[in-house]
């Protein structure tokens, strides 16, 4: 008798395509950012303020992941910004074959940046490579202190963790200190931010450290 472990095999597959990605995004000087958070978190929100404030100065391309509808895709083209919606279906997160199939239709030359929106979710995106250069948590302050440590993984893998719609914490009792010292305790290196994409608030630190990745090239 054999056992298989199929989760290990489709992972190692997917991790074969993700590592080809990769290298062709560095040899176009394509900084991919792949953000993963809860449905709700705001990622679609940041994108759309992201670009509209740095498109004078960097092309930025987007693959938006969603099971169905295509409606966030259609608020980045809105912006003028190159986009291709993946609908996966029944599918709860993206693959690296599906953002290599997307990745063709959008034709996107770089050098610049390139935006994944995962599906909402903060368990399996955490554990599919999708050839980005990092990936990158949100949490909004509505979702409570304890996110982190209940899906260590998604803030283990990331290499940032934005904290979202920082306009709404005067309505809310967000015991912040706590919402850091648990992101600390999975990943001493997260790199964090506080942001609201409404009023404005936080963005510049997020664009320097943006415009950082793309000087490193
Ligand atoms: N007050 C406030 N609401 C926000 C902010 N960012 C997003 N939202 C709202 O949160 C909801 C979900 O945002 P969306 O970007 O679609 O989240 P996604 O599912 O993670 O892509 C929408 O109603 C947004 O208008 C923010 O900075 N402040
Ligand atoms: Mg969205
Ligand atoms: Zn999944």
């Amino acid at each position: 008798m054999r056992i298989i472990d199929v989760k290990k095999d489709v992972l190692s597959k997917n991790d074969q395509i993700a590592a080809g990605i990769r290298e062709k995004l560095r040899q176009r000087g394509i900084v991919a950012i792949n953000f993963i958070s809860s449905p709700g978190s705001g990622k679609t929100t940041m994108l759309v303020k992201t670009i509209e404030d740095l498109k004078s100065r960097v092309p930025i391309a987007v693959l938006e992941g969603d099971q169905q509808t295509d409606n966030d895709a259609r608020k980045i083209a809105a912006t003028g910004a190159p986009v291709i919606q993946i609908n996966t279906q029944s599918a709860c997160h993206l693959d690296a074959a599906m953002v290599e199939e997307a990745l063709e239709k959008l034709g996107f030359a770089g050098p610049g940046f390139l935006f994944i929106e995962n599906v909402g979710n903060l368990v399996c995106p955490a554990s599919y490579d999708l050839g980005e250069e990092m990936k990158v948590a949100l949490v909004s302050v509505t979702e409570g202190e304890d996110k982190p440590v209940k899906y260590p993984k998604a803030f283990r893998s990331s290499s940032a963790m934005i904290i979202t719609k920082t306009d709404l914490l005067p309505h809310l009792d967000l015991d912040m200190g706590r919402l850091l010292d648990y992101s600390m305790k999975v990943n001493q290196s997260l790199k964090v931010f506080h942001v609201s994409a409404k009023t404005g608030d936080g963005m510049d630190d997020w664009y320097d450290f943006l415009l950082s990745l793309l000087q490193e090239r």
